[in-house]
Protein backbone atom coordinates (compact mmCIF):
# COMPACT_ATOMS: atom_id res chain seq x y z
CA UNK A 1 0.00 0.00 0.00
CA UNK A 2 1.64 2.92 -0.70
CA UNK A 3 2.26 5.13 2.13
CA UNK A 4 0.65 9.15 2.20
CA UNK A 5 3.28 11.47 1.93
CA UNK A 6 3.24 14.34 4.40
CA UNK A 7 3.20 17.62 3.66
CA UNK A 8 3.41 20.90 5.40
CA UNK A 9 2.23 23.82 3.68
CA UNK A 10 2.68 27.60 4.54
CA UNK A 11 1.72 30.86 2.63
CA UNK A 12 4.28 33.41 2.43
CA UNK A 13 3.76 36.76 2.28
CA UNK A 14 1.15 38.98 0.34
CA UNK A 15 1.26 39.53 -3.30
CA UNK A 16 -1.33 42.82 -4.94
CA UNK A 17 -0.87 40.11 -8.00
CA UNK A 18 -3.04 37.52 -7.32
CA UNK A 19 -2.59 35.97 -11.14
CA UNK A 20 0.35 34.09 -9.97
CA UNK A 21 2.09 32.02 -7.55
CA UNK A 22 4.97 29.78 -7.11
CA UNK A 23 5.43 26.29 -5.01
CA UNK A 24 8.42 26.57 -3.86
CA UNK A 25 9.17 23.07 -2.81
CA UNK A 26 11.37 20.81 -1.03
CA UNK A 27 11.76 17.13 -0.67
CA UNK A 28 12.78 15.46 2.52
CA UNK A 29 14.13 12.12 3.46
CA UNK A 30 15.10 10.39 0.55
CA UNK A 31 15.48 6.91 0.90
CA UNK A 32 18.46 6.82 -1.30
CA UNK A 33 20.82 8.84 -2.59
CA UNK A 34 18.66 10.95 -4.89
CA UNK A 35 18.59 13.10 -6.96
CA UNK A 36 21.74 12.97 -9.28
CA UNK A 37 22.53 13.93 -12.50
CA UNK A 38 22.75 10.26 -13.29
CA UNK A 39 19.40 9.48 -11.30
CA UNK A 40 17.42 12.77 -11.79
CA UNK A 41 14.03 13.50 -10.23
CA UNK A 42 11.27 16.29 -11.77
CA UNK A 43 7.93 17.14 -10.70
CA UNK A 44 4.89 18.72 -12.29
CA UNK A 45 1.93 19.56 -12.12
CA UNK A 46 -1.18 17.61 -13.57
CA UNK A 47 -4.41 18.73 -14.92
CA UNK A 48 -3.71 22.28 -15.88
CA UNK A 49 -3.84 23.66 -19.49
CA UNK A 50 -0.13 24.07 -21.06
CA UNK A 51 0.68 27.47 -21.83
CA UNK A 52 3.28 28.38 -25.09
CA UNK A 53 6.77 26.55 -24.61
CA UNK A 54 9.43 28.11 -26.17
CA UNK A 55 10.00 27.66 -29.55
CA UNK A 56 13.57 26.40 -29.67
CA UNK A 57 13.22 22.59 -30.21
CA UNK A 58 15.11 20.32 -27.68
CA UNK A 59 18.27 18.70 -28.92
CA UNK A 60 19.50 15.32 -28.21
CA UNK A 61 22.59 14.51 -30.71
CA UNK A 62 24.40 11.49 -31.30
CA UNK A 63 28.02 12.18 -30.70
CA UNK A 64 30.98 10.38 -29.72
CA UNK A 65 28.66 6.58 -29.43
CA UNK A 66 26.44 8.22 -27.14
CA UNK A 67 23.02 10.18 -27.04
CA UNK A 68 23.87 13.67 -25.57
CA UNK A 69 22.61 14.72 -23.32
CA UNK A 70 21.01 11.24 -22.14
CA UNK A 71 18.22 12.37 -20.16
CA UNK A 72 16.20 15.21 -21.42
CA UNK A 73 12.21 16.37 -20.44
CA UNK A 74 10.13 17.48 -23.45
CA UNK A 75 6.81 18.89 -22.89
CA UNK A 76 4.26 16.86 -24.65
CA UNK A 77 3.85 18.28 -28.21
CA UNK A 78 7.97 19.04 -28.47
CA UNK A 79 9.74 18.10 -31.25
CA UNK A 80 13.43 17.13 -30.28
CA UNK A 81 16.04 17.26 -33.02
CA UNK A 82 18.61 14.48 -33.22
CA UNK A 83 21.16 15.26 -35.13
CA UNK A 84 23.77 12.29 -35.76
CA UNK A 85 27.10 14.05 -35.17
CA UNK A 86 29.27 10.95 -35.31
CA UNK A 87 30.96 9.52 -38.32
CA UNK A 88 29.43 6.25 -37.93
CA UNK A 89 25.68 5.97 -38.83
CA UNK A 90 23.11 5.25 -35.93
CA UNK A 91 19.78 3.80 -35.85
CA UNK A 92 17.45 5.56 -33.26
CA UNK A 93 14.63 4.21 -32.20
CA UNK A 94 12.12 3.10 -29.09
CA UNK A 95 9.95 0.84 -28.58
CA UNK A 96 8.57 2.62 -25.46
CA UNK A 97 4.45 2.54 -25.59
CA UNK A 98 4.77 6.73 -24.98
CA UNK A 99 6.49 7.01 -28.58
CA UNK A 100 6.89 4.47 -30.51
CA UNK A 101 9.56 5.44 -33.60
CA UNK A 102 12.53 4.21 -35.57
CA UNK A 103 14.32 6.56 -37.15
CA UNK A 104 16.27 4.42 -39.78
CA UNK A 105 19.80 4.67 -40.67
CA UNK A 106 21.48 8.19 -40.44
CA UNK A 107 24.78 9.64 -41.21
CA UNK A 108 26.95 12.13 -40.27
CA UNK A 109 25.17 15.52 -40.46
CA UNK A 110 21.81 14.15 -40.85
CA UNK A 111 19.26 15.46 -38.50
CA UNK A 112 16.07 13.81 -37.97
CA UNK A 113 12.85 15.19 -35.66
CA UNK A 114 10.88 13.48 -33.37
CA UNK A 115 7.71 14.94 -31.77
CA UNK A 116 6.23 14.05 -28.62
CA UNK A 117 2.43 13.93 -27.89
CA UNK A 118 1.98 11.79 -24.80
CA UNK A 119 3.44 12.66 -21.33
CA UNK A 120 5.31 9.47 -20.18
CA UNK A 121 9.02 7.90 -19.98
CA UNK A 122 10.40 7.28 -23.88
CA UNK A 123 13.58 4.73 -23.45
CA UNK A 124 15.87 5.36 -27.01
CA UNK A 125 18.05 3.51 -28.28
CA UNK A 126 20.17 2.93 -30.89
CA UNK A 127 20.13 -0.21 -33.36
CA UNK A 128 23.57 -0.43 -33.94
CA UNK A 129 24.98 -0.04 -30.90
CA UNK A 130 23.41 -1.55 -28.32
CA UNK A 131 24.87 0.38 -25.34
CA UNK A 132 23.70 3.63 -26.72
CA UNK A 133 20.79 4.72 -24.21
CA UNK A 134 18.70 7.87 -23.04
CA UNK A 135 15.36 8.93 -22.06
CA UNK A 136 13.50 11.31 -22.85
CA UNK A 137 10.55 12.20 -20.45
CA UNK A 138 7.69 14.32 -21.78
CA UNK A 139 5.48 16.07 -19.06
CA UNK A 140 1.90 17.16 -19.68
CA UNK A 141 2.32 21.25 -19.54
CA UNK A 142 5.23 23.41 -18.95
CA UNK A 143 4.74 24.06 -15.28
CA UNK A 144 7.13 20.96 -14.24
CA UNK A 145 10.66 21.59 -12.35
CA UNK A 146 13.99 19.82 -12.15
CA UNK A 147 14.92 18.57 -8.50
CA UNK A 148 18.06 19.83 -7.68
CA UNK A 149 20.51 17.66 -5.32
CA UNK A 150 19.25 19.29 -2.34
CA UNK A 151 16.05 18.23 -2.82
CA UNK A 152 14.53 21.83 -3.41
CA UNK A 153 12.41 22.85 -6.51
CA UNK A 154 10.33 25.59 -7.60
CA UNK A 155 7.42 25.82 -9.80
CA UNK A 156 6.81 29.15 -11.34
CA UNK A 157 3.73 31.46 -12.09
CA UNK A 158 0.95 28.96 -11.37
CA UNK A 159 -2.71 30.31 -11.57
CA UNK A 160 -4.61 30.49 -8.09
CA UNK A 161 -6.14 27.24 -7.43
CA UNK A 162 -5.82 23.56 -5.94
CA UNK A 163 -3.21 21.43 -8.00
CA UNK A 164 -1.69 17.54 -8.24
CA UNK A 165 2.15 17.51 -8.03
CA UNK A 166 3.29 14.03 -9.51
CA UNK A 167 6.51 13.55 -8.10
CA UNK A 168 9.00 11.13 -10.59
CA UNK A 169 12.73 10.00 -9.87
CA UNK A 170 14.79 7.57 -11.69
CA UNK A 171 14.61 4.30 -10.08
CA UNK A 172 11.85 5.05 -7.67
CA UNK A 173 7.73 4.78 -8.25
CA UNK A 174 5.98 7.99 -8.83
CA UNK A 175 3.48 9.68 -6.15
CA UNK A 176 1.23 12.39 -6.02
CA UNK A 177 0.34 14.99 -3.46
CA UNK A 178 -2.25 18.01 -3.54
CA UNK A 179 -0.90 21.40 -3.28
CA UNK A 180 -3.09 24.45 -3.04
CA UNK A 181 -1.81 27.92 -4.10
CA UNK A 182 -4.10 30.60 -2.64
CA UNK A 183 -4.78 33.71 -4.45
CA UNK A 184 -2.93 36.39 -2.14
CA UNK A 185 -0.31 33.76 -2.14
CA UNK A 186 3.32 34.93 -3.88
CA UNK A 187 4.60 31.32 -3.24
CA UNK A 188 3.54 28.50 -1.11
CA UNK A 189 6.31 26.52 0.60
CA UNK A 190 6.06 22.53 0.50
CA UNK A 191 7.98 20.11 2.23
CA UNK A 192 7.22 16.50 0.85
CA UNK A 193 8.45 13.51 2.38
CA UNK A 194 9.25 10.88 -0.38
CA UNK A 195 7.24 8.04 0.69
CA UNK A 196 9.47 5.27 1.78
CA UNK A 197 7.82 2.86 0.46
CA UNK A 198 8.10 3.37 -2.92
CA UNK A 199 11.96 3.21 -3.41
CA UNK A 200 13.38 0.46 -5.64
CA UNK A 201 10.92 -0.63 -8.65
CU1 LIG B 1 24.46 3.99 -32.79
Amino acid sequence: MRQVATLLLAVLGLASNAAAGDIDGKIVGWSRAFPSPEHPAVVWVEGLPTRPVNKNEPVMAQHGGQFVPPFLIVVAGQTVNMPNEDEVAHNVYSLSPTKLFDLGFYAKGDVKRVTFDRPGLVEVLCQIHAFMRARILVVPNPYYATIAVDGSFRIRNLPAGTFTLTFWADGMTSFSQQVTVPQEAKAVIVRVAWPSSTSGK
